[in-house]
């Protein structure tokens, strides 16, 4: 077949793929009859049947606009479920409006209504019957607002009207963060019904009681109680104050009665005599025993108000030997970070799903977890509570800060925020106030030395204010910040503020080797001898589709995250004066403007971003869960590929098992491979032939004389040493050009690692092997982690291939940010040369694109597929050659 000369090939940088942006259906809203009740407090959830409209609209707090066009929603929700991960550009960072009607029965005449709102990101306006209630901004914290004064009751509805904005506003924090921020009212609302005099709805979203233990033993313990009480009546009331501890049985086992005068129409704040409780179980992750407390007020025995709270009996504490002490025994903090986001929900999570991941957390053998960067849905710290996990919980304070007032004035807010609503959660340990916060500088860019004095010195006093507030807010517990590894928080005099100091060390990923870990704990552990010294981040990304026999740093394999994370672990072991970890991260999560194998996604979870465990997570159970299991590892890798043996099998094939068992053995279809005590990292390897096609591989290991054993299946399709003796109606050959890792995502072909060119094989002659930068995200394209890495300025790409024809797919994108054509040329064979074009005229995203061309093969010359550089270098990402299929002759 004959081709025109000189074809040219240009490609564009438009992205063609739009996703649907909303999962929202057009039914009608609802209006919600709130229930009648007789006495105490009434919470009625309102998450069902919100209208909702994306984009700013005028009087859309107006009864007057009609939202029959508006689409119908259940809360949780959020805008951004979407199109943070679509090949457009960024995502909705707007306004969306919410309404609901509620009808309040006459029977409610007299009670006090307040609109509470676990979390709207991030400015949220309240109107409630066109008359504004009130503002609340931050996204992370909850609020409520007493609406009493706007309603009416009977059968009229009252309308509800929330405008939402996650615009970027340079004085709320987080100003840049590496994850999506989400638009919306993504957790829950309730209406909160009580009676003129209650316990505080307005303290800071807090439920207005603070319970404080001390004089912690075994023997006793004391509880005493900071309640704020709230009189909306026009009269001062003199009323009765029960307190009533009741443990696991419900049986009560110490109770406190005080009588407490409030004036009218005033907030009193009443602080209660210690009360003994005798012989506490006390709370630790290994035995989360959880006492309730009831805090009833009433009148002439009508009780008006009641809450009650769980109650953790514990003491912490850390000593100068690193260590952290609950209840006096040095426990070490076996940690992960949560981001609060889920695949296809963004940050719109049910109370159900919060706790699935909390109980993942757990399971996993962790006892310690930082939510990470921001206070996260109340439903997670109950979890923590009930879970026995440890939790280090901040505010979004994430790379720099804008020195202005108004920042620090919401920085501060959102603390004490965070602090009150979160203070009865015995799982909180620390505080934390800030994380990298020199990562970027007061140009609001990524910047490696800070060097404006007038900056640093206002974040400083920012940290020691905040520092300070949480001391003042809650002497109970530690405060904690995180850095990076940079020298300036030493030399702007941020570290020594916190009591724990954070470190996130990503030695082997964005710099050095892993190796190095244990010897920059080491230092630290010598510079700031004051501060425990806990990393507070550590990770490696990781693709399933990935997998490398021979792993290297960056490439996303399976393989190296398995090896990163082994690595940090056994040094760990060696680190007697760390007080803690947490793995950066624990679930996968947004990340838009970054690249990697899967753009918009940070890859460092131990689970996948829909919640599948990786390997990892399987490494770190056989270290801290004593449950028994094994685990195969890489099991995506269903489909291996490579040259085969002159014993025609794939030989030296990595098979890996994590385990807390001992005496694992390995059998590869029936034979066993040997057994192997697993190293101290609970794992085992063996090197293995594999044949074509399918191989049963069963692994078995035994603790305390039970067997447990895990089974997988994988797939065997090499190719030939010699290609020249293939069937040439049966080539398909497919080439992860640059890497080394192969690439399987299920479908019909296995991609091979690149490797340079040898007599009777394939592979490149000429070229480097590159990597795009990790701020560039890959559009049109279900494979980019076929185009991460590339080929520059290959000379040639060849195939001793028998005689034939053949298509070949050139896999190609322009990795720099150049607005000029990059002009290359691709020869097939002795055919005429194709042009191809590539230019980028967007900074943040590239295309891929793929080039086919048909090349014939004869006088058992195989293939060539020439480069030749016109304006710039050639590029090839992958390269994949399939015959032709019929018999033809060879053109
Ligand atoms: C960090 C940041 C965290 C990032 C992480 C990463 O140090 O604190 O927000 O997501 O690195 O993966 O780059």
């Amino acid at each position: 077949m004959k081709y025109p000369a000189n074809r040219s090939i240009s490609i564009p940088s438009t992205i063609s793929l739009i996703l649907m942006a909303c999962s929202l259906f057009p039914l009608s809203g609802q209006v919600k009859v709130i229930p009648s009740y007789t006495s105490e407090r009434s919470v009625v959830n309102l998450n069902e049947g919100w209208k909702f409209h994306q984009g700013g609209t005028e009087f859309a707090y107006n009864r007057k606009i009609v939202d029959d066009t508006w689409a119908v929603t259940d809360l949780p929700h959020t805008w951004n479920s979407v199109d943070p991960f679509d090949d457009k550009d960024g995502y909705f960072r707007g306004i969306g409006w919410y309404r609901k009607e509620i009808i309040i029965p006459d029977t409610l005449q007299g009670k006090r209504f307040h609109l509470r709102f676990e979390g709207a990101n991030q400015v949220a306006d309240v109107y409630v019957n066109g008359m504004f209630a009130g503002r609340h901004q931050g996204g992370y914290t909850a609020f409520a607002m007493d609406i009493t004064r706007f309603l009416s009751t009977g059968e009229e509805p009252n309308l509800l009207a929330v405008s939402v904005s996650n615009a970027h506003d340079p004085f709320i924090p987080p100003l840049s963060v590496g994850f999506a921020l989400y638009g919306g009212i993504y957790r829950d609302v309730e209406l909160v019904i009580t009676e003129p005099l209650h316990f505080s709805m307005s303290d800071k979203g807090s439920s207005g009681i603070y319970l404080f233990t001390s004089d912690v033993s075994n023997q006793s313990a004391s509880l005493s109680s900071r309640i704020v009480i709230c009189n909306n009546f026009y009269h001062q009331v003199d009323a009765e104050l029960t307190i009533a501890v009741r443990d696991q049985n419900g049986m009560v086992i110490a109770t406190q009665n005080s009588s407490i005068r409030v004036g009218p129409e005033v907030t009193e704040v009443i602080s209660t005599e210690p009360l003994v409780i005798e012989q506490p179980m006390l709370w630790s992750p290994e035995h989360p025993y959880l006492y309730t407390v009831d805090y009833v007020i009433s009148t002439a025995d009508v009780s008006l108000d009641r809450l009650d709270f769980p109650l953790g009996i514990r003491t912490i504490a850390l000593q100068p030997d690193g260590g952290f002490y609950l209840n006096g025994k040095r426990v070490f903090l076996k940690g992960t970070n949560r981001h609060q986001d889920f695949k296809g929900k963004g940050s719109a999570l049910s109370n159900e799903d919060h706790v699935k991941d909390l109980v993942n957390i757990r399971k996993m053998g962790s006892n310690f977890v930082r939510l990470a960067h921001y206070p996260q849905d109340p439903a997670v710290l109950r979890a923590c509570d009930s879970l026995g996990l440890l939790v280090w919980e901040e505010i979004p304070l994430v790379n720099y800060i804008m020195p202005d007032t108004r920042f620090y004035e919401n920085s501060m807010e959102m603390l004490q925020e965070m602090i009150r609503q979160h203070f009865n959660h015995p799982s909180v340990v620390m505080w934390g106030s800030m994380n990298e916060i020199f990562l970027w500088g007061n140009n609001a860019q990524r910047m490696s030395v800070q060097f404006d004095p007038e900056y640093t010195e206002l974040v400083r006093q920012l940290a020691v204010n905040l520092d300070s507030t949480i001391r003042t807010e809650d002497p109970s517990r530690l405060t904690a910040m995180a850095i990076h590894g940079s020298r300036d928080y030493e030399k702007y005099g941020l570290t020594g503020i916190s009591d724990v100091l954070g470190l996130n060390i990503y030695s082997g990923w964005y710099s050095g080797e892993f190796s190095h870990f244990s010897g920059t704990i080491r230092k630290s552990l010598m510079r700031f001898p004051g501060q425990a010294i806990l990393v507070s981040e550590y990770g490696a990304g990781s693709d399933p589709y990935l997998n490398a026999v021979h792993p290297e740093r960056f490439d996303f394999s399976v393989q190296y995250q398995q090896e990163f994370n082994e690595s940090y672990l056994a040094q760990i072991e060696s680190l007697d004066q760390l007080t803690g970890v947490a793995i950066w991260n624990q679930f996968d999560f947004s990340q838009p403007w970054t690249g990697g194998s899967i753009p918009h996604l940070n890859q460092k979870g131990m689970v996948s971003w829909d919640r599948n465990p990786k390997d990892v997570y399987y490494l770190y159970k056989a270290n801290w869960s004593k449950e028994p299991f094994i685990h195969i590892a890489s099991r995506e890798w269903q489909l291996r590929t490579g040259t085969r043996n002159k014993k025609d099998v794939l030989a030296e094939q990595p098979l890996k098992i994590y385990t807390n068992c001992t005496d694992a053995e390995l059998f590869v279809n029936g034979r066993t491979m040997g057994s192997k005590k697993p190293d101290l990292t609970g794992k085992a390897l063996w090197m293995v032939d594999l044949e074509e096609g399918i191989n049963e591989i069963t692994a078995q290991a035994i603790s305390e004389n039970e067997k447990f054993s895990d089974k997988i299946e994988i797939a065997v399709v090499s190719l030939l040493a010699d290609l020249r003796k293939m069937e040439s109606q049966d080539v398909d050959i497919a080439v992860n050009c640059g890497s080394n890792a192969q690439y399987y995502k299920g479908y019909d072909v296995a991609w091979l690692p690149d490797k340079p060119f040898t007599r009777g094989s394939y592979g490149y002659t000429g070229g480097d092997r590159k990597m795009l930068q990790k701020d560039i995200a890959l559009t049109n394209t279900d494979d980019p982690a076929l185009y991460f890495q590339y080929l520059e300025a290959p000379e040639s790409y060849r195939f001793d291939l028998p005689d034939g024809n053949y298509m070949v797919e050139c896999w190609v994108a322009e990795p720099d940010m150049r607005s000029e054509n990059r002009v290359f040329e691709i020869i097939p064979g002795n055919a005429p040369p194709i042009q191809v074009i590539t230019r980028s005229r967007n900074p943040l995203s590239v295309e891929g694109n793929i080039i086919r061309l048909k090349v014939g093969a004869s006088n058992g010359n195989g293939i060539t597929i020439k480069f030749r550089p016109v304006d710039g270098l050639p590029l090839l990402s992958a390269i994949r050659v399939r015959a032709v299929p019929g018999k033809q002759p060879v053109t």
